[in-house]
């Protein structure tokens, strides 16, 4: 259709006003990913110079500096050296002013205002995590792929997320990461505004955690064979700290995993007292479910999984300990002796009820520290499972409709929309087991942490969403692949409220988003390949 010039520009005039009414513009420009909760508009932009100075609210310096924090992003990213000045009130300009309000309680712990004016810049916040986040906002606008570098559109951002639990599960177990490859994660997870790091450390195929008390874990449950090959690797406990500490400065929590008592065998090759026939076994070399489990019949796997969990909780303060608890065949425990005297002692029917015996004893443990337990969503099936213990639901959503319902906090990781080791589309010609379902970018985008047939009182208990990067087919290298564009859908599913969603909108974002991931090295998967 021909539209003559004239009338071309005022139809786009009423566009821009009717956009400007509704107090937002979709305007690629800016292209933020999570798109914030409420954005306005203006004509106009600031420009981040050599000379702007960074203004620091001295109570902002806990647990990071978060002027140096963002002076060295703006150096990074633009190739500036910004002052930093402590900002002791009153207007300043060419400035960047970080700001914490104790009255602005409704911004919450994770929310921030960012104001773009002519003079400069503001971040607002109520805790120093919601400066953080606009801190994310900011590096993201100064590296908008439209606008020159540094030209900051002028804008007013007011921004929350909608779930307080954004994760991501790394599996360290099956391939090790390295520690940096770690840490490179972290900041790409804080530039994505995620907040849990879960870290997958233990499994049938490798042991990764330095435990003092029983140092064969890492002699022997640390490696395996691959041809003539051995392959594996752990982290000192000194280098867990690091980890933890590297996340803790960027407002993430690493829950750490400990699996039991399935998916034990690396820890069985290490202690094979730990097993019901105490029979040695080798560091699995296969991907699968295996028999070898803990033996719960005995007095001795407890003072184990105890010791184990006594360094667990010194290295890693997460108020969450994850103990996993999926996956655990029972068949040996239905021959052994000292499972079928426990089960006589308790008056137990079936050796499900010994699983809940094991899960219960360790959420009490935990509780005794302090700490609470998570489950992968079969802690649900075995009975005994405390109130307290937090139910994260992988096989689909219906442990988390259940677990909800029967008063359980939630964690919600449904295999079909968050498992990142799944392929994408385009992706399936690749070698990957037939298992796997074709996880599009679309379909994450349309997850839906929160079951919908829980009532309002039930939806609360879900706390939010972890995706997965299971690593059986994804050592270290393969991961960006797996892992973008998807994580950035997921992530505006957690952060953004329903209503800013729009699948046409993310797309054209995504593609200006596209070309910060490049200058960050990050290796996505681009449909096709
Ligand atoms: C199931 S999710 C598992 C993992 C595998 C994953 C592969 C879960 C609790 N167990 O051990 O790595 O599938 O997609």
């Amino acid at each position: 259709m021909w539209i003559p010039k004239a009338n071309l520009i005022i139809l786009c005039a009423a566009v821009i006003t009717q956009i400007c009414e509704i107090g937002y513009t979709e305007k690629t420009d800016m292209a933020l990913i999570p798109i914030p909760a409420r954005m306005e508009l203006k004509d106009g932009v600031f420009q981040i110079k050599p000379t702007t100075a960074i203004y620091q609210d001295p109570i902002a310096v806990s647990p990071i500096d978060l002027s140096a924090y963002l002076a060295d992003a703006l150096r990074r990213e633009l190739g500036i050296e910004p002052a930093i000045r402590e900002w002791s009130g009153g207007a300043v300009q060419d400035a960047i002013v970080l700001k914490l309000d104790p009255a602005k309680t409704g911004l919450g712990d994770e929310g921030y205002r960012l104001t773009v004016a002519e003079g400069g810049i503001e971040i607002l916040a109520h805790k120093t995590a919601g400066l953080f986040y606009g801190i994310q906002t900011l590096r993201q606008l100064a590296a908008g792929a439209e606008t020159e570098k540094g030209a900051i559109p002028r804008v007013t951002i007011e921004d929350a997320p909608l779930y307080p639990w954004r994760g991501l599960l790394l599996d360290s177990a099956r391939h090790f990461l390295e520690k940096d490859f770690i840490e490179r994660y972290i900041d790409l997870m804080a530039y994505h505004k995620l907040n849990r790091l879960h870290l997958h450390l233990t499994d049938d195929q490798g042991w990764r955690i330095e435990i003092k008390k029983y140092p064969k874990l890492t002699e022997i449950g640390a490696w395996r064979n691959e041809g003539s090959q051995r392959y594996g690797g752990f982290y000192t406990q000194a280098e867990l700290k690091e980890i933890v500490d590297y996340a803790r400065k960027r407002f993430i929590t690493v829950v750490p995993e400990f699996e039991m008592p399935g998916h034990a065998t690396a820890a069985a090759a290490s202690y094979p007292d730990l097993l019901c026939r105490s029979e040695a076994v080798p560091v699995q070399t296969e991907w699968g479910i295996f028999p070898d489990v803990f033996c719960p019949g005995k007095e001795s796997t407890f003072e184990f999984l105890e010791g184990v969990l006594d360094e667990i909780t010194e290295i890693f303060p997460s108020p969450f300990i994850h103990i996993g608890g999926d996956e655990a065949p029972r068949d040996r425990w239905k021959e052994c002796p000292h499972c079928q005297q426990r089960m006589k002692e308790k008056g137990f029917k079936s050796e499900d009820e010994l699983q809940g015996y094991l899960i219960e004893r360790v959420a009490r443990f935990l509780s005794s520290k302090d700490r609470r337990l998570i489950g992968w969503d079969e802690i649900l099936d075995v009975g005994g499972l405390p109130k307290t213990a937090v139910v994260q639901s992988w096989r689909g959503m219906a442990g988390a409709v259940r677990a909800a319902q029967l008063g359980h906090d939630v964690i919600s990781s449904p295999n079909d929309f968050v498992y990142f080791d799944y392929p994408q589309n385009g992706q399936q010609a690749q070698a990957k087991p037939d298992w796997m379902m074709v996880t599009s970018l679309e379909k994450v985008y349309q997850f839906q942490p929160t079951p919908p047939e829980l009532s309002a009182g039930e939806a609360k208990r879900v706390w939010g969403a972890e995706c997965t990067m299971w690593s059986e087919h994804a050592p270290q290298e393969k991961i960006d692949t797996q892992l973008f564009p998807r994580i950035c859908a997921f992530t505006e599913v957690l952060w953004s409220p329903p209503d800013r969603r729009n699948w046409e909108d993310f797309q054209q974002r995504l593609k200006a988003h596209y070309g910060r991931l490049e200058k960050m090295g990050v290796n996505y998967y681009r449909e096709g390949n």
